[in-house]
């Protein structure tokens, strides 16, 4: 029985648990959450609180929230895992982990809720506010983001976390030059991240700000 993942290869939070398994070669089923899936869509409704995805099912297990679908990931074949084993380096990928969602991916996400509302019911004040949050999360950010990967050990979760977030973060409100969008560059030229960048290619139209030309 195959591990099936849900979601949508363009959704950010989707990203996170694909870039673990094709980091770590965890084979899995792909079931796409979109009009033309009812069944998955109706399956995802079932797995997440609010219906959002990602979600993971293995047999009998069900996981939600990209983050425990990458911890369970790390259970499965014997590639490095994405939280590390040493518990203060495991400590400071949680960390960097939760700020890159909650303070990156978070406020980026709002942006574009916004720009997905009819033009007279979108709220101004809120997209001020979420660009505000990018600018101080990219000035702490900057400070902690070495040249190599987000916990200056190995590849973790915080980089899964990473690649998306600040992939979409700059297009909707750009990265200064310096070391977190050098880190940026460098995290789009690792294969696993490769791959889900091409991968959600074909889905650029739908995002509502207009897909800048580039990555
Ligand atoms: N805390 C959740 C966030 C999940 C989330 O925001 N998912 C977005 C995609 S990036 C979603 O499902 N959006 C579609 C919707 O809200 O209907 C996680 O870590 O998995």
């Amino acid at each position: 029985m195959s591990i099936k993942l849900y979601g949508h290869p363009f959704a950010a939070f989707v990203w996170k648990p694909l870039i673990a398994a094709y980091e770590r070669g965890v084979a899995f089923e792909f079931c796409m959450v979109d009009p033309d899936h009812a069944e998955n869509a109706a399956r995802m409704r079932e797995l997440s609180p609010t219906g959002q995805f990602p979600a993971l099912v293995d047999g009998d297990r069900e996981v939600t929230q990209s983050n425990s679908v990458i911890e369970y990931l790390d259970r499965i074949g014997d590639a490095p895992p994405m939280i590390p084993t040493d518990v203060d380096v495991a400590l400071d990928s949680r960390m960097l982990t939760y700020v890159f969602d909650a303070y990156v991916a978070e406020p980026m996400q709002n942006v574009v809720a916004e720009a997905l509302r009819a033009s007279n019911e979108q709220d101004l004040h809120r997209v001020v506010e979420a660009k505000a949050k990018l600018d101080k999360a990219y000035g702490w950010l900057e400070k902690r983001i070495g040249s190599g990967w987000a916990n200056g050990r190995n590849f973790s979760i915080a980089d899964c976390a990473a690649a998306p977030a600040l992939f979409y973060s700059d297009w909707v409100h750009a990265i200064p030059a310096g070391p977190l969008k050098d880190y940026r560059a460098r995290l789009l030229k690792h294969p696993s991240i490769a791959r889900v960048v091409d991968e959600a290619r074909p889905y650029r139209r739908f995002f509502p700000l207009g897909a800048p030309d580039r990555d």
